[in-house]
């Protein structure tokens, strides 16, 4: 009876009802019909208020486009950080391990946002010329997320010269998000049009090759690689490209700035740092050397460095693929920036960091995706490491060597093609690299008195790191000797008496005029506190304090002593390994 009403009152005004149902869906998808209506990371349906991105639909094409007006009030905008409500945060560390960043705090910030310009006032106030070569930039990403890979794609088309910008190549190294497929290639077809092309890897290629992948199908004259979270800030682009301009073997990187995996805050680094290396063969930042500060004209210009941190670069693309790309050997990750660095120099090129392009970068403390290669199973640092050794470095391999027994003998595929490169281009030596680019670089075998283990032969106990972070200051303490094969036990006496390890130098602690203990802390910044007498056989000591090392009553793992010197007494008497007859 009821239905029977029901069917007979729609039958009767069905054109009024079908209107409503249309205005009803008109409003329905207004709220949520938008592009981005999904967290990315629950999957599920946000409240609207969350996602502030939805409001805001911006196509760029080649034509048209020009910088949208910052999100006036929302989340992030001016580089802020962004604070979760309770509500938010639940859980918020369960997607920090699987992310290693607060995807909730990005996914809450405008795909398009604007920051603070960390550039210096002089690189505000520069007049680039207009016709300087054009630039593909090349992103690859593996497992990485919707909100920071379209801010990172945003930002470079947003503040890039239209007519500079040829396209942005996105490599898809085979991501397990399913928001990266389809749905990526929907949006970037709309949105974007031409400008952005999306490249899937054929198999899992690594970071390596598939930036080298990127660059083989760029077109720009320039190809500029960033990693897929990062944040292209003003006026970025046309340094790197006038610099290309003016010498076409410069690779340059633009300064980096941090976003905070935190709270996605992003903030300026300034200008105060060169790349390094460990002998480890792991990337340091290292101050810039005085030689390279004096030799710059302006507090502007770009300036040498002797390595790079490896993700944001821009090169000339032909001469990129002239000097040999990257190896196509190399797996997932690690190896491939100072390969790329020590190669450049040595072979007619240079590197260079850019201060007035700046580019932010979520540092992550870890992956989001295996780091397991096929051949270098889980160490492909190591392996892509020991490639990069035995055809760059020469002699100066024992290094890495020393840090890494384990790798002794051990399989590291066909180098052979590399050194081909390094005959072709009748590259300089290791040894040229380091006189000539790096002599900052401490050499633990030369220009020293003694260096190896220091052993206490009464006690076998030998001077230890522990094996702890050597980036700050730590104790200097003992351990039973390891017969070398210990790089935890390496000192080296240097001509300038320093006792020390790659960065650091021993430094005596303490307030009492017969004991006092040891640390080792950053090399020349204490002066004389820094400087060690010794004879083969004999006593160690501390020069200013006159006290001497003395490993009495001490087991492993303590910090080792400095007392009063006696003549005789046997836990004062030390061997280095080896000793310089120069
Ligand atoms: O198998 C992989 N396939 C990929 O496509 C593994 C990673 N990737 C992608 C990944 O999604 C990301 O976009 O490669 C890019 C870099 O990987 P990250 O961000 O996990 O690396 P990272 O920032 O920890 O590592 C730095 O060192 C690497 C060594 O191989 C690369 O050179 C990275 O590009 C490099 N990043 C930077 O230098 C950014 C600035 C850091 C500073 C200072
Ligand atoms: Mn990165």
């Amino acid at each position: 009876m009821l239905t029977s009403h029901l069917y007979w009152f729609l039958y009767r005004r069905r054109h009024k009802f079908l209107i409503f149902l249309i205005i009803i869906f008109c409003i329905l998808f207004f709220f949520y019909g938008n592009d981005y209506k999904v967290s990315s990371e629950t999957k599920k349906p946000l409240d609207k208020p969350k996602i502030i991105s939805n409001k805001r639909k911006i196509r760029i094409n080649r034509e048209t486009y020009s910088t949208p007006e910052p999100c006036q009030g929302c989340p992030g905008e001016n580089g802020q950080g962004v604070q979760l409500t309770a509500e938010e945060s639940k859980n918020l560390d369960v997607v920090m391990k699987k992310e290693f960043f607060n995807l909730r705090a990005s996914d809450k910030i405008s795909l398009w946002r604007s920051l603070p310009d960390t550039r210096d006032q002089l690189c505000k106030s520069t007049e680039y010329p207009k016709d300087l070569p054009t630039a593909s930039v090349v992103i690859v990403f593996k497992n990485e997320r919707w909100s920071p890979v379209l801010r990172t794609v945003y930002s470079v088309l947003n503040r890039s010269p239209k007519h500079l910008l040829n396209e942005v190549i996105l490599v898809d190294d085979q991501s397990d998000i399913e928001e990266m497929g389809q749905r990526l290639d929907d949006y970037c077809e709309e949105h974007f049009g031409d400008l952005v092309r999306i490249l899937r890897a054929p198999t899992r290629l690594g970071l390596i090759k598939a930036k080298n992948y990127g660059a083989k199908n760029a077109t720009g004259d320039v190809v500029v690689f960033l990693d897929a979270h990062c944040e292209a800030n003003a006026g970025w682009l046309e340094p790197l490209l006038l610099r290309i301009k003016e010498k076409r073997s410069a690779i340059l990187c633009p300064g980096i700035d941090m976003i905070s995996d935190q709270n996605m805050a992003y903030g300026g680094t300034g200008d105060g740092s060169v790349g390094g290396f460990w002998w480890s063969l792991h990337f340091n930042w290292v101050p810039i050397p005085g030689r390279i500060r004096n030799a710059k004209k302006s507090r502007i210009d770009p300036y040498p460095s002797p390595t790079m941190a490896g993700g944001l670069l821009a090169a000339h693309r032909e001469y990129f693929f002239e000097i040999g790309g990257y190896d196509d050997d190399m797996e997932v990750w690690g190896g491939e920036n100072l390969e790329i660095s020590f190669r450049v120099w040595m072979c007619g090129g240079s590197l260079e960091f850019v201060p007035c392009s700046r580019v932010g970068h979520i540092f992550r403390p870890g992956h989001p995706y295996n780091m397991t290669g096929e051949k270098g199973k889980g160490d492909v640092h190591g392996r892509n490491s020991m490639r990069l050794a035995e055809v760059w470095m020469d002699d100066y391999k024992r290094f890495y060597y020393m840090h890494r027994h384990d790798l002794k003998g051990k399989d590291f595929g066909d180098v052979e093609s590399r050194r081909e490169i390094r005959k072709r281009l009748n590259c300089h030596s290791f040894k040229w690299y380091l006189d000539n680019v790096f002599p900052e670089k401490f050499i633990l075998d030369e220009n020293v008195h003694a260096y190896g283990e220091v052993r206490n032969p009464s006690s076998s106990l030998c001077l230890d790191t522990l094996g702890r972070d050597e980036k700050g200051s730590i104790s200097l303490s003992i351990f039973s000797c390891q017969n070398g094969v210990s790089a935890n036990q390496y000192f080296s006496l240097s001509k300038k008496d320093q006792l020390r390890r790659e960065d650091t130098c021993a430094v005596a602690l303490g307030q009492d005029s017969d004991t006092m203990t040891v640390s080792l802390s950053p090399c020349d910044y204490a002066g004389s506190n820094q400087k060690w007498v010794h004879e083969k056989r004999g006593s160690i000591v501390h020069y200013p304090s006159k006290l001497c090392l003395d490993v009495e009553g001490l087991s492993n793992n303590d910090q080792v002593k400095l007392r009063k010197c006696e003549p005789n007494k046997l836990s004062q008497k030390w061997l280095f390994e080896h000793y310089s007859t120069t």
